[in-house]
């Protein structure tokens, strides 16, 4: 056996599938050379468990986004570790008949009076009180994932906890830095109950210090943000520094303006890697891309060929509709999901999984693979494909048998149509 013969061999091994070999040069390349890649690690992961905190995609808004500020700006803002501040206040408007009285806070947190929480104490809070989850981050409008993290931080009711006692409170609005222009506020909010009573097993929202083991930087929303475990990113209101108990039920969300749908859930979808355009006849087809296990879990992940029209280009394939006959006939074939990773080397510093909120505390096994609210990748292998153009569809079905994009279609409740792979076969 040849040295490259053994070393595939042992990748075999490690991976006992010709799918995942050629996952190791990447997806986007050429199956011809995934055959020939050799390199000295085991296979690549289509779906890395972690991803490097200046690497996830950057959903912000204001003008200068507070992540662009330098130097003193950054100071200025309240925005260093010395300099971060978190008021908590409470709603003194009343608007009949919606609001008949105002809502009350016993302890607030203000600058006035330098009562508001900085960063040492919330770090001590998070000596008796941390919580520590992987979640993947995604926006409502964005058909992919953003990246995905561990985050570390001390729960919002933990943290509410210190103000005594609450009157006349049904939803807590917070939002972040944003450059005092009151037009730039990028505001959300929650309920009472969701804040306040976590039920068991399910992940409390957060206020996040730590980001894969290290503080999170300015570019990630640091140096604490918001954390909604169930949520598209954003409730996750980055450079957060004030928290707004109110009497007002209503769901105030900047997002909400924008025909967004503001209690809107991580739906569970299976987004599509793009693989080639072309393959020669005779060679695998591979199919990879991520899944997202939002609300209501994840059954599986299952693809379809369609065979299409050989004489129109691949680009001006009429499209298909979600829900067309054809597409919901399939047939649809089960995909495989991407082995969880070796936990202790995919953690920062080597911890143990124990730890972490949606794992066995006594054996560190994940309570559900994928992970709540986290992402994972999956794979097919495609054989024997006569010479043609093919769409290669994937989607996800979630643990009541419902099948991308339902159970809520509504793209303005998340982008989750069901996603295209195009490919000639020469
Ligand atoms: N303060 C603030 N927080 C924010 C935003 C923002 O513009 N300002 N954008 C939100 C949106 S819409 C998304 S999708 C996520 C994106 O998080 P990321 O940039 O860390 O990937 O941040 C959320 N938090
Ligand atoms: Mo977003």
């Amino acid at each position: 056996m040849t040295d490259k013969q053994d070393h595939l061999q042992s990748r075999r091994n490690f991976v006992t599938s010709t799918a995942a070999l050629a996952a190791s040069s990447g997806v986007a390349g050429n199956l011809r050379d995934v055959q020939a890649a050799t390199g000295p690690e085991p296979a690549e992961r289509i779906c890395p468990l972690l991803t490097p905190a200046n690497d996830f995609r950057n959903v912000s808004r204001g003008n200068p986004k507070p992540d662009t500020l330098t130097g003193q700006a950054v100071v200025d803002a309240g925005l260093t570790p010395d300099t971060w501040r978190l008021q908590i206040t409470a709603d003194p408007a009343v608007d009949p008949p919606q609001v008949g009285v105002p809502a009350s806070i016993h302890k607030p947190l203000q600058s006035e009076d330098g009562t508001a929480l900085d960063l040492p104490s919330l770090l001590k809070l998070g000596e008796s009180h941390e919580v520590a989850y992987i979640k993947a981050m995604q926006c409502l409008n964005i058909p992919a994932p953003l990246g995905q993290g561990l985050w570390e931080g001390v729960p919002l009711r933990t943290v509410l906890q210190q103000c005594g006692r609450l009157n006349n409170v049904r939803r807590i609005y917070y939002w972040g830095f944003h450059n005092r222009d009151p037009d730039q506020v990028f505001q959300s909010s929650l309920s009472y109950a969701q804040v306040m009573e976590t039920p068991p097993g399910e992940l409390p929202v957060f206020l996040a210090y730590r980001l894969n083991g290290e503080p999170i930087p300015l570019v990630r929303g640091g140096p604490v943000r918001m954390i909604v475990p169930w949520a598209f990113g954003f409730k996750s209101i980055k450079w957060l520094q004030h928290i707004f108990v109110t009497n007002d039920y209503r769901t105030n969300d900047t997002y909400a303006l924008k025909n967004n749908d503001p209690e809107s859930s991580l739906k569970t979808a299976a987004y599509v890697n793009q693989g080639p355009t072309q393959v020669a006849f005779g060679q695998d087809l591979l199919l990879t891309g991520q899944v997202i296990s939002g609300q209501s879990g994840l059954e599986r992940v299952e693809y379809w060929v369609r065979k299409v029209n050989a004489n129109v280009g691949l680009d001006v394939q009429p499209s298909l509709a979600d829900d067309a006959p054809e597409l919901l006939a399939g047939p649809w074939i089960p995909c495989e999901l991407e082995e969880p990773p070796d936990w202790e080397s995919a953690l920062p510093g080597g911890q143990s999984t124990r730890r972490l909120l949606g794992f066995d505390p006594a054996t560190g096994k994940p309570l559900s693979w994928p992970l709540r609210y986290g992402m994972a990748g999956y794979r097919a292998v495609i054989q024997g494909l006569a010479k043609g153009h093919y769409e290669i569809r994937a989607r996800a079905v979630d643990l009541n048998g419902f099948a991308q994009p339902e159970p809520r279609p509504l793209q303005k409740s998340g982008k989750n149509s069901i996603q295209v792979w195009r490919v000639e076969v020469v």
